[in-house]
């Protein structure tokens, strides 16, 4: 059996707006749009992802929490609505959604060789989590391939943003091996916001778009500079001044997604393909990409 593979890294915000903005049909609110600049960036990337040829996503969220060990999804089928707890009013997305459980399995067993605590989760009332479904239903709007979702394990709360990076990166090693006994194509998804201070007052239109900004310059700054250092490629000092950044814009990172994949793809030098950047409600979210193929990599943006 030829060795498995990470095809291709996408780091993939999951605010609802964006599927409440697409108004696709699993999605009851119904909305004149909004937040363009993220969904063009997102449906580009979704059309690269057509062209490229895996057997499943693995995605990293931090809207499924746990805090004992790392728990992965372990049923064929999940099927049910998702409401967003705080934005009822733009998420209420029915999903039927097809798991990899084989490959969950695989991930689960490698992880807990490497010493990390494990679970499969194999509850089938499980709700699966907004940010899940909205970074899949972007990238993957057809719905036609497995996933395999990972819990993220709270360890920052714990310890530290640092105890956060260590184990996050371990985890993406296990991951990485996972993927290369099971001789599988894989696409990983780490899905977050980067710099995530919220609006503290909602617009009546969510979609109104003359008020949706970057209100905190400090946190606009640092996101550049993470895009920067995308760019160029240098995803390793990335990761070392990432707790840093973590800690500073109380970023989603902190659930350690963008470590996990990171680790797992051998920290890149080369440069990301940049998608989109864009606020939602003050938060700021990035759309990019890792290919490891030089023949197919791209300069987006
Ligand atoms: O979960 C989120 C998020 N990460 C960013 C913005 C808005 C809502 O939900
Ligand atoms: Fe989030």
């Amino acid at each position: 059996m030829p060795k498995g593979e990470i095809v291709l890294g996408c780091l993939a915000p999951h605010p609802p707006h964006v599927v409440y903005a697409e108004n696709p049909e699993q999605n009851e609110p119904v909305s004149e749009g909004g937040w363009e600049t993220l969904r063009w960036g997102y449906n580009r990337l979704a059309r690269k992802l057509k062209n490229i040829d895996y057997d499943a996503l693995v995605i990293f969220t931090p809207h499924w929490q746990t805090y004992i060990g790392t728990h992965f999804i372990g049923l064929p089928e999940f099927k049910s609505k998702s409401v967003d707890p705080v934005f009822p009013n733009i998420f209420r997305y029915n999903y039927d959604i097809k798991v990899d459980v084989e490959l969950s399995e695989k991930m689960r067993e490698k992880a807990s060789e490497h010493g990390i605590i494990t679970k499969m989760m194999r509850n089938q009332d499980f709700r699966v989590d907004y940010g899940t479904i909205t970074s899949c239903h972007m990238l993957n709007p057809d719905w036609d391939k497995p996933i395999v979702t990972i819990s993220s394990n709270r360890n920052a709360h714990y310890y530290s943003a640092e105890v956060m990076n260590e184990q996050a990166a371990a985890l993406g090693r296990a991951c990485a091996e996972a993927i290369e006994e099971s001789g599988k194509k894989v696409v990983l998804i780490s899905s977050h916001s980067l710099s995530h201070r919220h609006f503290v007052t909602e617009s009546p239109l969510p979609e109104d778009m003359s008020r949706e900004h970057i209100y905190n310059h400090s946190q606009y700054v640092w996101d550049m500079k993470l895009v920067d250092l995308m760019r160029e490629g240098k995803m390793r000092e990335l990761i070392d001044i990432l707790p840093e950044f973590t800690e500073q814009t109380i970023a989603e990172t902190e659930a350690g997604g963008l470590t996990w994949m990171m680790s797992a793809m051998g920290y890149p030098q080369y440069s990301a393909e940049i998608y989109g950047y864009q606020s939602v409600i003050g938060t700021g979210n990035l759309v990019a990409a890792w290919d490891p193929s030089s023949a197919t990599r791209e300069i987006v943006l």
